[in-house]
């Protein structure tokens, strides 16, 4: 009882390859790597560097490239055996890590009539946003939300969710979620139940409530209550009222869909946002700290990004293609064509202004 054990027993060297030996004596170098300890000296500037260095590259998934590849998973698989059928985007650099940027998961999950993707809840909150529907709808909280183009439709930390779909036509949307934040704190929880168990099925009374300024002054808030549905319906015509109040030179007109609640990001690590660009203009350069995914909504556009190695990378956007932009990132954006450029995109940006970090520079 009494005799100590070594944590960490006489072990192999760490898997890592050798370790970075940068000029130490060899000796030490294996000394302190059986140690399970680094020399701070020989990355100090990697771990702390003068600005950010993503490893995420400007990239775009063009709709009508992926699209035959998403619907042959529907000849492959299920929904209710896939629990949920999603191509993740992956980032070129982020390969093998189910992620488009260091932040965010992002992926397109196809749903074809009369499927089902069964009831389940999770710690990592999800957005998402629809690129094809007539007769999709996800349920949270048991209230169904119907999804048409173009809509953004929430789902909360924690909150029960399942998909399903009424319509003719095969179902896509964008689902955005903080993935990567939750499984860097480590964090993550799941729960699945069969749909007997599954929260009452309600009206989703959201919509009303906000519009009208209201809340139930009775009982308990639902757990589901708080506005989940933001339709394309609604939003784009905010848009247009918007750019009548003028529009800025580094973002055209640029909204942030906000959580009415507390007027701040849809989600406490996602933001949100709708832009509108208006045809045959491009905007001043811009970088953020924020890694976002933008999607095409109307019109034809290019976003010309800067890259880490000081180049640019030009890449073509119309309704329904994805794109990612790095954090700090130069972005100018052209409205090319006789037509306005509508975007949607989502971002790290709440995560980071919670924080204190997020910061932009326009030049
Ligand atoms: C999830 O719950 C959904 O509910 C989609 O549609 C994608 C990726 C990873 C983990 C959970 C959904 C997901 C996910």
């Amino acid at each position: 009882m009494s005799t100590t054990t070594p944590v960490s027993p006489a072990r192999p060297p760490a898997t890592d390859g050798p370790p970075a030996t940068d000029g130490l004596p060899a000796d030490y170098a294996r000394e302190i790597d059986r140690l399970d300890m680094a020399p701070l000296w020989t990355v100090l500037s990697n771990l702390v560097p003068e600005h950010p260095t993503p490893k995420a590259v400007p990239h775009v998934w063009p709709y009508a490239m992926v699209r035959e590849a998403l619907l042959e998973s529907g000849r492959l698989i299920s929904a209710e055996k896939a629990e949920r059928r999603v191509l993740v985007l992956e980032n070129p650099g982020h390969r093998g890590e189910h992620r488009a940027t260091a932040s965010i998961y992002a992926g397109l999950q196809l749903i074809l009539p009369g499927e089902r993707a069964p009831e389940h809840r999770h710690t990592q909150s999800a957005l998402r946003f629809v690129i094809e529907s007539d007769g999709a709808y996800t349920s949270v909280e048991g209230a169904r939300i119907d999804m048409a183009p173009f809509d953004l439709v929430l789902t909360p930390r924690w909150r029960w969710h399942a998909h399903g779909h009424d319509g003719q036509q095969p179902g896509v949307w964008l689902d955005g979620l903080d993935i990567p934040m939750i499984s860097l704190f480590q964090s993550g929880f799941a729960e699945r139940i069969g749909d007997n168990e599954a929260p009452a099925r309600r009206a989703d009374i959201s919509p009303a409530m906000h519009a009208a300024g209201l809340k139930p002054a009775t009982g308990t808030p639902a757990a589901g209550f708080g506005l989940m549905h933001y339709p394309f319906a609604t939003w784009r015509p905010a848009l247009d009222a918007a750019r009548a109040g003028g529009s800025d030179p580094h973002e055209g007109v640029r909204l942030e869909f906000t959580d009415p609640a507390s007027g701040g990001p849809v989600l406490p690590t996602l933001s949100a946002f709708a832009q509108l660009i208006a045809a045959g203009t491009t905007t001043r350069s811009i970088r953020r700290t924020e890694s976002a995914i933008v999607v095409g909504v109307e019109g034809q556009g290019r976003l010309v990004v800067g890259t880490a190695a000081g180049a640019t990378v030009t890449i073509t956007i119309g309704p329904r293609d994805v794109a990612v932009v790095p954090s700090w990132a130069p972005l100018q954006i052209h409205a090319d064509g006789g037509t306005d450029l509508v975007l949607f995109s989502l971002s790290d940006r709440a995560a980071q202004a919670a924080l204190g970090l997020y910061r932009e520079d326009r030049s």
